[in-house]
């Protein structure tokens, strides 16, 4: 079996004080996405920043991003509708008008951190209808027990169509704890036509990325999940990150899946 690697290369909170070498304009966000690409990524999950390096929801900014990143390689462009802390949802979900591939839906409100990421269930009903209208594919971040429920009520209600694709995602403060047993939890839960991917945010990032893909999920390794490659050592860039995930995947007998197969596991139109 295969595995599907994203490229998280951005977050929404992290700064080239944190790690100087994280991407933050569009033409470096789309040079790392496309070393990604070569180095086994089938999947990029994109936050944009301003010109003030903040998160941004600027289409042009985007759209030059993902303009950039279509002209070198034909890897599937995940949009964070997350966007970044602070900004409202009615405003992230405009994003699903430039018309990704993906998008993600973060279906509940929670304590993230010291902020507030507010996710009310009246506006993520709305998104998911027009991310469905749009055939923009939902990447279902779920940070507790809770939210896989709430998922799957929107799937009951017709809001989400199968196959339904997760991120599993551990070590926000005020979401679930990066611990094998919380992943073990998750994927249980997991509906079994369903795939999955683990977010371990952090320290354990190494360890739960590892663990999801001996347990049958796909992973995501970048920048924003991970700053350092080992204790102490900062990542030299998302290059690192996505080999050592490709690595992973192959040292387990998952070859990384290309885009074209990717499409197929999540039952996206093939591009032409
Ligand atoms: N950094 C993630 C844990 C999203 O992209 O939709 C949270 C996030 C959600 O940024
Ligand atoms: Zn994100």
């Amino acid at each position: 079996m295969t595995a599907v690697i994203t490229v998280a290369p951005t977050g929404p909170i992290a700064s080239r004080a944190d790690n100087p070498t994280l991407p933050v304009t569009p033409e470096e966000i789309a040079d790392a996405v496309a070393e990604a690409h070569d180095l086994g990524a089938a999947v990029a999950h994109l936050h944009l920043r301003g010109p003030d390096e903040r998160p941004t929801t600027d289409p042009d900014i985007i759209r030059r991003a993902m303009d950039l990143i279509a002209e070198r390689c034909d890897i599937l462009i995940q949009l964070s509708t997350g966007v970044g802390l602070g900004v409202p949802l009615s405003e992230r979900a405009r994003l699903v008008e430039l018309r990704p591939e993906m998008a993600t839906l973060n279906v509940c409100s929670m304590t993230f951190g010291r902020a507030e990421f507010s996710n009310p269930l009246p506006d993520v009903e709305r998104l998911a209808g027009r991310m469905l209208e749009l055939g923009v594919k939902p990447e279902l971040e779920i940070y507790d027990t809770g939210h896989l429920d709430v998922c799957l009520r929107l799937r009951d209600a017709g809001l989400l169509a199968d196959p339904l694709q997760f991120s599993v995602v551990l070590g926000v403060p005020g979401g679930m704890a990066a611990t094998p047993e919380n992943l073990l939890l998750m994927a249980s839960r997991i509906p079994s036509d369903a795939n999955w991917q683990v977010i371990a945010i952090g320290k354990a990032n190494l360890q739960l990325t590892a663990m999801g893909l001996a347990l049958g999920g796909n992973a995501r390794a970048g920048l924003e999940d991970a700053l350092h490659i080992s204790k102490g050592v900062l990542a030299d860039g998302n290059a690192p990150l996505v080999r050592r995930a490709v690595q992973l995947a192959e040292g387990l007998g998952r070859p990384a899946a290309g885009p074209a197969q990717a499409r197929e596991i999540l039952a996206l139109p093939a591009v032409v």
